[in-house]
């Protein structure tokens, strides 16, 4: 369980830029790999991302001082540590980096390496990543329920080119089966979204993360529509076997203390955007809203949540709490939130990940592990963090190889589970 060593390199992520991807080899010959993605729309306190600024190299999107950081200081304070034991190894990080967000080391290679680590100590003791996760964490997750998806099937902001201001519409099981029937169900109606996009002349190129991004959108209640259309077109029934998330991004179109509508030609006032809202709420079939408003809006988001609890609706943070167990802290306090999104890179490390969800789960708040829209990568730790903390979605795009790896590990983990 010793390690041996860790280096890293730059590997390409989804976008086409550069993302650091870290091996760590224990002793025993055992090795572990991660590598790590980052948003397109990030919030603004999330854990950083270093990248080189050198306009030589990838105009400015380098990682390679990333990778330096990992092979000269941290891979020297790691060397000869127990990799079973996630939470020394993160807190040695945490020292080394010594700033509040990360900025010294990057959040993308003190993550790499905190992923790398368990992946190794999972595999040498012949655990899944999941299962260790839970041993090491002690979730006690049964396993009997595993994540649902919540598929993002039309995208726009600041993931897609002149469409809807809102960043994301997805569509999520309601309640719970086994994952590889609520992919299908999922899957079947996006393919009949494409039809029912193209019957009506819109184009169905894709976004970011695998979602139709049509342009020339009249407005951005318009997919609603779409949506439930093609729920149905796939022999479903919208509101009972699946229903709508959407995640507005709602900072990304926050200006001057008001909300720009810019496909609408509107400016609303956080009460005019809650009430905005309200209409949607009652009018389709909700599972979740995440983001609505801006991520330090604090003084609203508590309104917006007694809106969203009347309409059972769940309130999902992301930038306004960016996995950090202060601001979930804070939202927990205001009354802000019934529900947090998680990436494992907005915070940094897999301990402080998972003591967000943990926290999160003590005060009954619903934990949906996420996928990142700027530049993702083939791992799939996201997926297994979901199953060790009995996450109830994750949010992941539906198509593109780096989307599609999260669904199979999925189903991989429910065949898995299954055969025992
Ligand atoms: C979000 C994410 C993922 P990004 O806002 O939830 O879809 O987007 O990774 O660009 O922040
Ligand atoms: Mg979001």
């Amino acid at each position: 369980m010793t390690i041996q060593s860790i280096s890293a390199y730059e590997i390409l992520a989804s976008g086409g830029f550069p993302t650091i991807e870290t091996v760590v080899t224990l002793e025993n010959g055992i090795k572990g790999r991660a590598s790590v993605p980052y948003g397109a729309s990030a919030g603004s306190h999330e854990a950083a991302v270093l990248t080189d600024g050198d306009p030589s190299r990838y105009l400015g999107q380098g990682m390679l001082q990333s990778v330096k950081n990992v092979d000269e200081v941290i891979a020297p304070a790691l060397v000869g540590k127990d990799a079973s034991d996630q939470r020394t190894i993160d807190s040695i990080m945490l020292e080394l980096d010594g700033t509040a967000n990360k900025s010294n080391l990057g959040g993308n290679s003190i993550l790499a390496v905190s992923v790398a680590v368990a992946r190794a100590a999972a595999a040498a003791n012949n655990l899944e990543l999941f299962e260790h996760l839970a041993n090491v964490f002690n979730t006690n997750p049964d396993f009997a329920r595993l994540p649902q998806p919540m598929a993002v099937v039309i995208e726009g902001g600041k993931h897609a080119d002149q469409t809807t201001d809102f960043q994301e519409y997805c569509i999520s099981t309601v309640g719970a089966s086994a994952p590889t029937e609520s992919i299908r169900k999922v899957m079947e109606s996006y393919h009949h979204l494409k039809k029912i996009l193209k019957a009506q002349n819109f184009s169905v190129n894709v976004g970011n993360e695998g979602a139709f991004a049509p342009s020339g959108i009249p407005s951005n209640e318009a997919p609603f529509t779409f949506i439930m259309e093609a729920i149905r077109a796939a022999g479903y029934q919208p509101g009972q076997d699946l229903a709508i998330s959407i995640d507005p991004a709602a900072s990304e179109f926050f200006q001057d203390g008001s909300y720009h509508l810019k496909l609408e030609n509107r400016q609303l006032s956080s009460e005019e955007m809650i009430g905005y809202y309200q209409q949607l709420l009652e009018k389709y079939p909700f599972v979740s809203i995440e983001d609505p408003l801006h991520e330090d809006d604090w003084e609203n988001w508590p309104k917006m949540k007694q809106v969203t609890d009347a309409n059972r609706v769940v309130l999902i943070g992301d930038d306004l709490t960016v996995t950090n167990s202060e601001r979930l802290q804070r939202a927990i306090e205001a009354k802000a939130i019934s529900a947090i999104l998680i990436k494992l890179n907005q915070i940094g490390t897999i301990t402080e990940t998972i003591e967000t969800c943990l926290l999160a789960k003590s005060h009954g708040l619903m934990t949906v592990p996420s996928h990142r829209g700027g530049g993702e990568s083939n791992d799939t730790a996201m997926v297994d963090l979901a199953v060790a903390v009995d996450a109830a979605y994750i949010k992941v795009g539906p198509t593109r190889g780096e989307r599609v790896s999260k669904y199979n590990r999925l189903m991989e983990i429910e065949r898995i589970l299954r055969n025992r």
